[in-house]
């Protein structure tokens, strides 16, 4: 039996937008204005094709006070009682609405009540409460505060004792993969019968988040592996502008690894069931900053003394013959173009640039210039912590979320702090690793590569993982 659960409550407290949060799923109708859900729609959760478990969309309480008054002259039908009173108010357009909710109910779907916990109670909550209680459904309260007021939680969970089975704080918009978690296995409480379903279900959502984080690693190191080395080059023909050449070879390269950036961020959101609505990263994310824009390099990425410890400042980028443009990216990107070649054309004459061109097999005679691969384990790390910022801030993103809030306190809370996402701030060993997988990937050698890759690979699954049960999400 796939367990289904109805989410009830008053209009506009959060109904649907608890929903999509929880089934991931965006493709659920949220509004400000109340009565927005009309009618019951089921939301199966399909986990490799297979439905494990549905939720239910309902509208909100039309009438609570009079279902009450109604429901008990039904009251000792046990389980028909539900069942009886829709038979008999079914045309009673005063009753619509409260016939329409209750339809999963009778059919045996356990209750998630969700109230807006950031009000007081009313009298007409209880009589909702109520209600539910007569239907002898298994039930949970959710409190979903919309505002920032917490005062009134404590009498929130002193109603919902007296009528149900458990209740938990759930917030539709900043709910974690944890939290998530968190209140599918307080669901097993609720019922004996479902514990057993729940338990696979609980299971089916860790494999599936573990096997999607593993996907993520992956794009995240292809990521690595196609900008590391990637180069563009261009021939110096006779005539041409030297400077012009260099500079359009050099907007080459940057274009071209922004968009694999962009095209690997693009992957993980869908990946995390991110689909219909444009995802926006918060307004004060560093994520808003260029790749390659002196702030990016600045705040991300190691710091000097890890830098050292990387020994990405051994010069060796110098020492290899390197033209201009590539150590402007290496070492000065936040130096004018026009000043990285004047200070390199110093320091390497020409020489760079024929050594190059042997290297390519060009014919004698002909010069290139070429930009890239770069040749700083910084550019590595740059790469990584945006990709798991962007991670941190796409799985934290609640799908019954919409749009950022005015609040600005709110919004300060927003880029995610999480342990591990600062890859400058990893073990000695875990830098080791990417310094190992960033010189075999410049030297070319596939075995150490390969090495380097299975190690890499499991920090990042790790760090992934550990980043997905941190509390401290947007
Ligand atoms: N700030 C904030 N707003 C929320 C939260 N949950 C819901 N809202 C907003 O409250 C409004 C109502 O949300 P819905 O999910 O449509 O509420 P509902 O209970 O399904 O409403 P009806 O279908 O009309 O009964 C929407 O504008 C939501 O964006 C929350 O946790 N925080
Ligand atoms: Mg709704």
């Amino acid at each position: 039996m796939i367990p289904e659960f109805a989410i009830i409550g008053h209009p506009n407290e959060g109904k649907s937008s608890v929903l999509s949060t929880l089934a991931e799923d965006d493709s659920v109708r949220v509004s400000p204005t109340p009565g927005e859900t009309t009618e019951c729609r089921t939301f199966p959760v399909l986990i490799d094709g297979v439905e494990i478990l549905r939720f239910t969309d309902t509208p909100g309480f039309q009438n609570p006070r009079r279902v009450l008054h109604e429901l008990q002259a039904f009251a000792g039908r046990g389980p028909d009682t539900i069942r009886l009173f829709r038979e008999s108010f079914l045309t009673d357009p005063e009753l619509r609405d409260d016939c329409e909710l209750l339809l999963p109910v009778a059919r045996g779907a356990g209750i998630i009540y969700v109230v807006d916990g950031s009000r007081p109670v009313r009298n007409i909550d209880r009589a909702e409460m109520e209600v539910l209680r007569l239907t002898g459904r298994p039930r949970m309260a959710v409190i979903n505060c919309k505002g920032e007021e917490t005062a009134h939680l404590a009498d929130w969970k002193d109603a919902f004792r007296k009528t149900f089975n458990s209740n938990r704080v759930f917030n539709a918009h900043r709910a974690t993969y944890a939290e998530r978690i968190l209140l599918l296995e307080a669901l097993k409480s609720i019922d004996q019968d479902w514990q057993g379903p729940l338990d696979l279900v609980v299971s089916a959502f860790k494999k599936d988040w573990a096997a999607r984080n593993d996907r993520t690693a992956d794009i995240i190191l292809n990521l690595l592996a196609d900008c590391l080395s990637f180069k563009v080059m261009g021939e110096i023909l006779p005539g041409c502008d030297e400077n012009m050449l260099r500079k359009k070879l050099h907007d080459d390269y940057t274009k071209a690894i922004r968009k694999k950036e962009t095209l690997a961020h693009l992957q993980i959101r869908s990946l995390f069931k991110h689909n219909i609505f444009n995802y926006d990263l918060p307004p004060c994310s560093i994520l808003h900053e260029d790749l390659f824009n002196e702030k990016t390099w600045q705040f991300l990425g190691l710091g000097k003394r890890q830098m050292a410890v990387a020994g990405a400042l051994s010069g060796a980028a110098v020492g290899a013959g390197i033209d201009l443009a590539h150590v402007g990216l290496s070492f000065g990107i936040f130096t004018t173009l026009g000043g990285a070649i004047g200070t390199v054309g110093a320091l390497m004459g020409g020489r760079s640039l024929s050594t190059k061109t042997r290297l390519l097999g060009v014919g004698l005679g002909k010069e290139q210039v070429q930009v890239g691969p770069n040749d700083s384990v910084q550019f590595l790390h740059i790469l990584l912590d945006r990709v798991l910022l962007f991670y941190a801030h796409i799985i934290n993103w609640a799908h019954g979320r919409r749009d950022y809030p005015e609040n600005r306190a709110e919004v300060e809370r927003t880029e995610p702090f999480a342990p591990g996402i600062r890859s400058g701030h990893w073990s000695a060993a875990s830098l080791k690793v990417c310094r190992e997988y960033f010189r075999a990937l410049r030297d070319g050698d596939d075995g150490k590569r390969e090495i380097a890759e299975k190690n890499l690979l499991k920090i990042l699954t790790g760090t992934l993982l550990s980043i997905s049960e941190s509390d401290d999400g947007g």
